[in-house]
């Protein structure tokens, strides 16, 4: 499968390539929106993945070419304060990685690399973390760094923010710690991953409404201002609980929240005490954090049908409380529940991107009908079709390898 690649980093480097390293984009399943608030997740990777082919090197040099004209290679010096390159050049996504090893490991080599990537860019199934994580494996293989797959995701997570998203870390761990036909639910403070076999029978449709959600660009601003009212409303919140004298000690985040007062309670306390925006906020965070622990439940049940309605009141507060939706995105949902999808929502951060429906296989070509004659076709977009709209296979995390 790398031999494609292989065949065009001999043609630039004039030399053959001895490694590979790749890592998956990801579909969440739910649980959105949470991770920044320390609360947990249920992704799975994707069969789409970041592809890198390369000669590690004893300089700390990294020169890496894309495959895709749009985009020119990068080179830089891997160290503890690497120069970004203009907000939003994928370049970033290369020295994120390089930094974040450099300062926790003192890492000294570089590589020489080709990458090529079919997850589509900024559509919510995370593309970029499966550029970091392909980049941050290679690094971290090539220095002999030896942290697992699990705790590699975590500090992949930290070295995103160098792109300047303050993002959670789902995504990073995911893309590194899936297992193939498996989602896997994820918690924070600490990293836990937990795989959670998914039905052979469903199936997960993804379907991109075209409008790109960048959140190197404009979206980027509105996801750090959500996180920031989140913890606005948080702070909030714990100070009514503690003057009513229901909390006693400031609790450790929301999960600490949660765990010490039954929801009903908080989502009081936060009508008493914040404004119309901030509690929309709030009781998005609190209601998606109990849709994703029965979810969990509901998956090693095969409950398809409740699943389902879970993924259908998620898009609901993330339209209505949380409000990254759009029409599109609507539309998609609304198109794929007239197809028949048990339930559909709204994936990634919003704003644009895809949607994920759940559907059997008794009802995923309904569904794949409806949606092409009711979205794509009327926009005439059925052009790479496969691009846009695709079943989603869980699949393995980041591997890196010898040729
Ligand atoms: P997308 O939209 O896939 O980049 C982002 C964040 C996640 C999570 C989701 C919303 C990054 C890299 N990813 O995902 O951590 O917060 O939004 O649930 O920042």
């Amino acid at each position: 499968m790398f031999e494609p690649l292989a065949e065009a980093f001999r043609e630039r480097f004039d030399s053959e390539p001895t490694h590979a390293s790749r890592a998956p984009g990801r579909v969440n399943l739910i649980g959105e929106h949470t991770d920044y608030n320390g609360l947990p997740v249920l992704p799975m990777a994707l069969q789409r993945e970041v592809r890198i082919v390369l000669v590690p090197r004893e300089d700390g040099l990294v020169r890496l070419a894309n495959t895709h004209a749009e985009f020119d290679a990068v080179e830089f010096e891997v160290g503890v304060a690497i120069e970004p390159g203009p907000p939003g050049h994928w370049g970033n996504y290369v020295k994120a990685p390089a930094q974040e090893l450099a300062r926790r490991f003192a890492i000294v080599r570089g590589f020489d690399g080709i990458l090529a990537s079919d997850v589509p860019v900024a559509s919510g199934l995370s593309s970029s973390s499966a550029l970091v994580n392909a980049v941050g494996l290679a690094l971290a293989e090539i220095n002999q760094v030896g942290l697992d797959a699990l705790a590699l995701g975590g500090l992949m997570a930290d070295a995103e923010r160098y792109t300047g998203t303050r993002g959670g870390g789902m995504d990073q761990a995911i893309s590194m710690a899936a297992r193939s036909g498996h989602a896997a639910r994820i918690d924070f403070n600490p990293l836990r991953l937990r795989h959670v076999p998914v039905p052979e029978d469903w199936r997960f449709i993804v379907a991109d409404t075209g409008v790109r959600a960048e959140k190197s660009g404009p979206a980027q601003a509105t996801y750090n201002r959500r996180r920031a009212e989140c913890e606005e409303a948080f702070e909030a919140v714990c100070a009514e609980l503690a003057r009513t004298r229901r909390l006693l000690r400031p609790p450790k985040g929301y999960q600490g929240l949660l765990r010490t007062v039954q929801d009903d309670e908080v989502l009081e306390a936060a009508k008493r005490s914040l404004d119309a925006t901030l509690l929309k906020r709030f009781r998005h965070v609190v209601t998606e954090n109990a849709r994703v622990v029965e979810a969990q439940d509901l998956l090693y049940q095969a409950d398809h049908g409740r699943f389902g309605t879970l993924m259908d009141a998620s898009h609901g507060s993330l339209r209505t409380d949380y409000n990254v939706s759009s029409a599109e995105l609507d539309e998609l949902v609304a198109l794929a529940k007239e197809g028949g999808a048990s339930g559909a929502r709204l994936t990634g951060a919003g704003f644009g991107g895809c949607i994920v429906a759940l559907a059997s296989t008794e009802t995923v070509d309904d569904v794949l009908e409806t949606l092409v004659a009711g979205y794509y076709e009327p926009r005439r977009m059925t052009d790479r079709l496969d691009q846009r709209l695709f079943l989603a296979v869980p699949s393995d995390g980041a591997s890196y390898r010898a040729l």
